[in-house]
């Protein structure tokens, strides 16, 4: 249940809201992540529901011969009753655009993602520690699978979608753009940024394009083992040597704000928010996702006994939530825009690995051949 096996287990909140949940003796909310389980287990009800219901009182969807409004008007009674856009519905230019375009986002961000981890493999402290980080990043290349998989349901190739990655046309998380400069940063990407990851893609099980909201589902609870992981790591150097909780305390120190920032810029400069919303591809702003990863840390970091680095993190009664420093919103921008510190050597390695393994998609081909070949025959 993502990490919380050290969690205060008190927290009663409400599943459905972003920043809800009472605070504990001692201030700031506590619900904790397990919340984001059910979150994911209740999304995947009303999928199932979803599937079985009919929309505005209609069996069917318009019929063959129906005009342009009609389409647009049932595509909206769909997304109004909270119901599932399949792939061969009618849908807007834009909303399949902006689909394309986070999802192939997110899928190269499964596939940038492993690097910064993968980096650890060879050197984790123990053949255990080896083999659960092989697990981790072996599933975060079946993240960018179902995920490629999802957007080819919007009539775009993989092979297009990569080879927009390769020539630096689409974007990835600006998080894999930051160093793991020791295993400690291991512990600090599980906890951190796959807790972010998580805060971010719970509410993606409900996006309205059914194929992403199935991936999501099958993703986020995946993504609990790689946050319990984290968290786990950090906690085992948290209270080891005091070398060791320097080394956990200089991880956390590094990757708190860019955590912070992989939600995205704030809502005022946010481009695609309102029309995502609209659509019910996202279904909170990145303001409101960033205040509940926040409020979700601040009590597993005093259970971990490590600080989070912002002096100005407090519990605000007014507004059930805590204030903190936002991260720095340029250096988001320069990252996105290919300045960070590893951006080219991301891209450089994504490149050679893609060069290297030409070889295995053209075995995989010629075998698919041989295969169609084979049955061709049995048929005739
Ligand atoms: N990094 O209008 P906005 C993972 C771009 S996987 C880079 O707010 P939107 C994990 C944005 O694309 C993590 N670019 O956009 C994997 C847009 O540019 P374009 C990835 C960013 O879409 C392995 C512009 O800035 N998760 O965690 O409404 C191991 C304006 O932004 C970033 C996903 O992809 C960023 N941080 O909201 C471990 C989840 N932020 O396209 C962990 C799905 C913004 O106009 N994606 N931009 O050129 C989303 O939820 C949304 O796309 C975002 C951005 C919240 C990321």
């Amino acid at each position: 249940m993502y990490g919380n096996d050290f969690n205060v287990p008190d927290d009663a909140g409400e599943s459905g809201s972003v920043s809800g949940g009472s605070g504990p003796a001692g201030g700031g909310p506590s619900r904790g992540p397990s919340h984001l389980l059910d979150e994911v287990a209740a999304a995947e009800r009303a999928l199932r529901e979803a599937g079985a219901a009919s929309v505005a009182g209609q069996d069917a969807g318009p019929g063959a011969e129906a005009d342009e409004d009609e389409l647009r008007r049932y595509f909206d009674a769909v997304i109004d009753a909270d119901q599932k856009i399949e792939p061969r519905d009618w849908m807007p230019t834009g909303y399949r655009q902006s689909l394309i375009r986070q999802i192939a986002q997110h899928a190269h961000s499964e596939i940038i993602g492993m690097q910064p981890e993968g980096n650890w493999i060879s050197r984790a402290p123990s053949l255990q520690r080896k083999a659960i980080l092989l697990a981790k990043v072996q599933d975060e290349a079946g993240h960018g699978l179902y995920l490629y998989a999802a957007a080819e349901t919007l009539g775009v190739s993989r092979d297009t979608l990569v080879e927009l990655l390769l020539a630096g046309r689409q974007k990835y998380s600006s998080i894999f753009n930051y160093p793991t400069l020791t295993w400690a940063d291991v512990g600090a990407i599980g906890w951190l940024v796959d807790g972010a990851a998580i805060v971010n893609q719970v509410p993606l099980c409900r996006c309205s394009y059914g194929p992403y909201a199935r991936a999501m589902i099958r993703i986020c609870k995946e993504e609990s083992f790689h946050q319990r992981q984290g968290y786990e790591i950090l906690h085992t150097l948290a209270h080891g040597t005091p070398e060791q909780k320097v080394m956990a305390q200089d991880a956390v120190d590094r990757w708190w704000y860019p955590s912070l920032a992989m939600f995205g810029p704030p809502d005022a400069d946010s481009t695609h928010s309102q029309q995502s919303m609209t659509w019910r591809i996202k279904r909170f702003s990145n303001d409101e996702l960033r205040q509940r990863f926040v409020d979700m840390c601040v009590q597993q970091a005093s259970v971990l006994g490590l600080d989070l680095p912002d002096p100005d993190l407090r519990w605000n009664e007014q507004r059930q939530a805590y204030d903190y420093t936002q991260p720095d919103y340029d250096e988001l921008m320069r990252v996105i825009k290919g300045d960070g510190p590893c951006n080219r050597q991301r891209a450089a390695h994504r490149r050679a690995a893609h060069a290297e393994g030409a070889w295995v998609r053209e075995a995989a081909q010629a075998y698919a051949e041989k295969q169609a070949a084979r049955m061709r025959e049995v048929a005739a």
